[in-house]
């Protein structure tokens, strides 16, 4: 933008010399080289630290299963690497140990047998190692996202290993669904901090299970996750509900071990031998994520 600016100059206004202030006029008449509006440079995309919709790396959904309850769920520190612990009695089990999450999603694409229609896939959450050196060190909440025949969900708490709580049911499911054997289905599991009076400070942990029923897409290669979920189990819990000696975190955690913090998906009467097959093993997608609920 060009402005009239103070030059001076000598103007002859009394015969003789006189200094005198002369204002240049803005030129109207020429363009001078206006200043360039500067480029916007984009502000660089950060990859996102948190998600929460669309699908992960792998097409499962970013779930938002606490929506008509108010809350949004955000999804971050995935992980799809888990220490494979397959063991000959044909428990399969799936374990992350990579960090702590307080609030936490487990899921995977499985292709289950089994005859015993009561057996179950499970998610082990916000709890710590199995084994009878600490057995306190278990503290774990074992849901039951659904059983064989697509008929039941159920929580357990297993304060001590390997003591279990009575199972405690659904407030709300879909079940049944259909008998789970011997196709690809999606199963998850989350336990998920809630902070209902807002201060701050979690006061209930809401408990879901879901089933995607579509399982995996069999007309495309690539076997891509359908993502019609359907709820088996869900419940608020409030705290004195839950007997265990710590809720919002893990137990281990409290007691200055947060290395030996654990989630685990099992299934057991699997074939061992399948699950080791490094070709075309029976799961596929496992995968482990933080959450964070927020109110909406
Ligand atoms: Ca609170």
């Amino acid at each position: 933008m060009s402005s009239g600016s103070t030059i001076k100059v000598k103007l002859s206004v009394d015969g003789g010399t006189t200094w005198k202030d002369y204002v240049e006029a803005p030129s109207t008449t020429t363009t001078t080289n206006p200043t360039p509006t500067p480029t916007a440079s984009p502000t660089p995309s950060p990859t996102p630290s948190t998600t929460s919709t669309g699908v992960d790396n792998n097409g499962i959904s970013y779930l938002q299963t606490l929506d008509l309850d108010g809350y949004q769920l955000s999804y971050s520190n995935e992980t799809f690497t888990f220490t494979k612990n397959f063991r000959s009695d044909g428990s399969m089990r799936m374990d992350f140990k990579d960090r702590v999450r307080n609030s936490v999603f487990l899921a995977g694409y499985f292709k289950v047998t089994g005859s015993d229609n009561d057996e179950e896939v499970s998610a082990k959450m916000n709890g710590g190692p199995h084994n009878d050196t600490n057995p306190e060190y278990a503290d774990t909440m074992d849901l039951g996202i659904v059983n064989f025949a697509g008929t039941k969900s159920r929580i357990r708490w297993e304060k001590t290993h390997p003591d279990y709580s009575s199972s405690i049911s659904p407030t709300y499911s879909q079940l049944p669904i259909d008998d789970i054997r011997n196709k690809w289905l999606g199963f998850a599991g989350l336990k998920v901090n809630l902070d209902t009076d807002k201060d701050g400070q979690p006061d209930k942990v809401a408990i879901i299970g879901a089933v995607d029923v579509g399982g995996l897409d069999t007309t495309t290669a690539t076997l891509k996750p359908v993502n019609n979920w359907k709820i088996t189990f869900k419940r608020i819990f409030s705290p004195s509900e839950i007997g265990l000696k710590s809720i919002y975190t893990p137990y281990v955690a409290t007691m200055g071990h947060p290395e030996l913090a654990q989630q685990t998906l099992r299934i057991d009467q699997q074939s061992q031998s399948a699950w080791q097959s490094t070709t075309n093993p029976p799961y596929k997608y496992v995968t482990c994520k933080e959450i964070i609920a927020s109110a909406k």
